[in-house]
């Protein structure tokens, strides 16, 4: 079937046709990659039955989470278990519907054939409808039915380019009434929501409000996000995390060696990650850079801007006086906000964004407190700009629009001028910027995203099969073999806490950021002041999919295991 190509779109429903995917121009390790068998947990191999685990709580606030979802707060987690063939084969013809949430992350298309293949193999004759655009597509009933031919050119590939995915969210009480709608006009048993954080406090309050509507469609979510920051005891990582770091890592590898190679530019890498610093984190294990900075330790020990400036000035002034004048710094996606200073100058513009007309005369800047004001004097222009953007739809800066890169090597410069001036800096300095950020969320997802999204829309399959509602897909033993991989699902409400928005409670799943006492930020701090002067670059090349490496897991993962030391 190497060459199949894509129906466009499904007249049936007759929604806007999408550009399929035409295998016959695939490259060769793209279409490799379409065949490439994967292996399933032995629980999903052969007869499984589910089984309940004690009531669940909260991960914080109980009660008020007990009163914003009174129909699924307390529900057990489920395990699948081995069970006989009865249990498993439920004979159902079930109408299941998938979408993809928020933003890409390698391995989606995985976990949608994955949830097929559960229905043919264990549920034949049902369907399964793809939602086009994300929740939209649930909103305004656009989907597509996925079948074998349409699926097939998206195994094992890379992109959300299948379904395609959006970052609307349901919220008002017409948008559920909506996503009601759907899902009595397409009869759906059940539905499965591909997202990080928001988009699975969304799955649980859509599961809740079917529910109290007694409505027969369950909803499952499972962990999506490059960033790595949707995870817990039972979900030990977020799908795409693994293939993104190792894309970066291969290109963080070549900046490295061309570094080393002129021996005359500072390589200022930023790397996407909107809140939480675990890319930059794993991509420093993964190839030790001279200098890494970690949002969450700026914000612990309260850095200042100058005090990151010194900090990176420091280095490149001891490198210089070992001869070196090059390196490669890496800075994460959400550093800025990290920065108390500049986290208050920030509150300020978004108060004044939302309820000002900035003057182009800059009157609008006496409302900034004097702090802020000499912060925002203090910054480039063109980070200056960058922070008056446009919000996002929660009213957030747009943390990728922030050069930070930029930012810092102009602040570097002008502190190594002054140092030279005062004689106690020899050195040159160089800077390149780079921002790695959409390159490493379309990739071709690693053997480990390939097997583990996999298993994640098999399970998801068999937890809407059973009956279960309001629960996150949960594969975990994840250091062992395939075969001993656990599956289950994770009760969605006990990963939730709240937080108080417009004078009322709002459910959140909090987003899980590096410890500064977990074993990965403690691995690299040992050996940062190492790799800050020796040279102890390590350039991974590309990810691998045959041969010894080809099933290595992230540093942060094995370490969080407690597999690596
Ligand atoms: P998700 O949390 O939805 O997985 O998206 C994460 C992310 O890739 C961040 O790393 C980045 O800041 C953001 O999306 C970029 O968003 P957009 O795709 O809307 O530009």
């Amino acid at each position: 079937m190497g060459s199949s190509s894509v129906p466009n779109g499904d007249i049936a429903t007759g929604n806007l046709p999408v550009p399929g995917r035409v295998a016959s121009v695939y490259s060769e390790v793209q279409n490799s990659r379409l065949d490439h068998s994967l292996p399933l947990p032995s629980v999903l191999k052969s007869a499984f039955k589910v089984i309940d685990g004690p009531p669940s709580s909260a991960a914080g606030n109980p009660d008020e989470i007990a009163k914003l979802f009174p129909c699924l707060f307390g529900q057990p987690s489920a395990m699948l278990v081995p069970g006989n063939s009865a249990e498993c084969l439920s004979g159902k013809n079930l109408k299941i519907g998938v979408v993809l949430s928020g933003g890409q992350a390698p391995g989606g298309h995985n976990v949608i054939s994955g949830i097929f293949d559960y229905l043919q193999d264990r549920c034949k004759g049902s369907t399964l409808y793809g939602f086009r655009g994300g929740p939209a597509g649930i909103m305004k009933c656009k989907y597509v039915e996925l079948n074998s031919q349409f699926i097939y050119p998206y195994r094992n590939q890379g992109g959300f380019d299948m379904i395609r995915s959006g970052r609307d969210k349901i919220e008002t009480p017409e948008q559920f009434k909506q996503a009601e709608e759907t899902a009595l006009k397409l009869d759906l048993d059940g539905l499965v929501v591909i997202g990080g954080d928001d988009s699975n406090t969304n799955a649980c309050l859509l599961a809740e409000n079917f529910r109290s509507k007694k409505l027969k469609t369950k909803v499952i979510g499972c962990p999506k996000t490059i960033d790595g920051d949707l995870k817990c005891k039972e979900v030990p990582t977020s799908f795409g995390f693994d293939t993104a770091c190792k894309i970066y890592a291969e290109m963080i590898g070549n900046v490295m060696i061309d570094a080393r190679s002129t021996g005359k530019y500072y390589h200022f890498v930023r790397l996407m990650g909107r809140a939480a610093s675990h890319i930059t984190l794993e991509c420093a294990l993964q190839t030790h850079p001279n200098i890494t900075l970690i949002g969450e330790e700026v914000a612990d020990k309260k850095l200042t801007l100058k005090n990151v400036t010194d900090y990176i000035a420091d280095v490149i002034c001891k490198r210089a006086e070992h001869g070196f004048n090059y390196g490669v710094i890496l800075i994460p996606e959400g550093l800025i906000d990290f920065i108390p200073e500049v986290q208050q100058l920030i509150s300020e513009l978004n108060e004044i964004l939302a309820h000002d007309n900035v003057d182009e005369g800059g009157l609008w800047k006496k409302k900034l407190k004097d702090q802020s004001l000499q912060l925002f004097e203090l910054l480039p222009p063109a980070i200056q700009e960058q922070l008056m953007l446009e919000r996002d739809p929660h009213g957030n800066v747009q943390v990728a629009k922030i050069e930070t890169e930029k930012m810092l090597i102009q602040m570097v410069e002008t502190e190594l001028e002054k140092r030279k001036q005062k004689d106690s800096y020899k050195g040159h300095f160089k800077g390149q910027s780079h921002f790695f950020g959409y390159e490493g969320r379309c990739g071709l997802p690693s053997n480990f995203d390939s097997t583990y999204c996999y298993a994640l829309g098999y399970a998801a399959g068999a937890l809407l099969n059973s009956g279960k509602t309001g629960l996150i897909s949960s594969v975990g033993n994840l250091a062992a073999p395939v075969e001993e991989w656990t599956v289950g699902g994770t009760a969605l409400t006990s990963l939730m806490d709240v937080e108080r928005r417009h004078g009322k409670f709002k459910p959140v799943i909090k987003k899980a950021m590096v410890e500064l006492e977990g074993a990965p930020f403690k691995k690299f701090a040992s050996l940062r002041e190492e790799w800050a002067l020796k040279n102890r670059y390590i350039s991974p090349g590309p990810i691998q999919f045959i041969g010894p490496v080809s099933d290595s897991l992230s540093h942060t993962l094995l370490l969080e295991l407690g597999v690596q030391a």
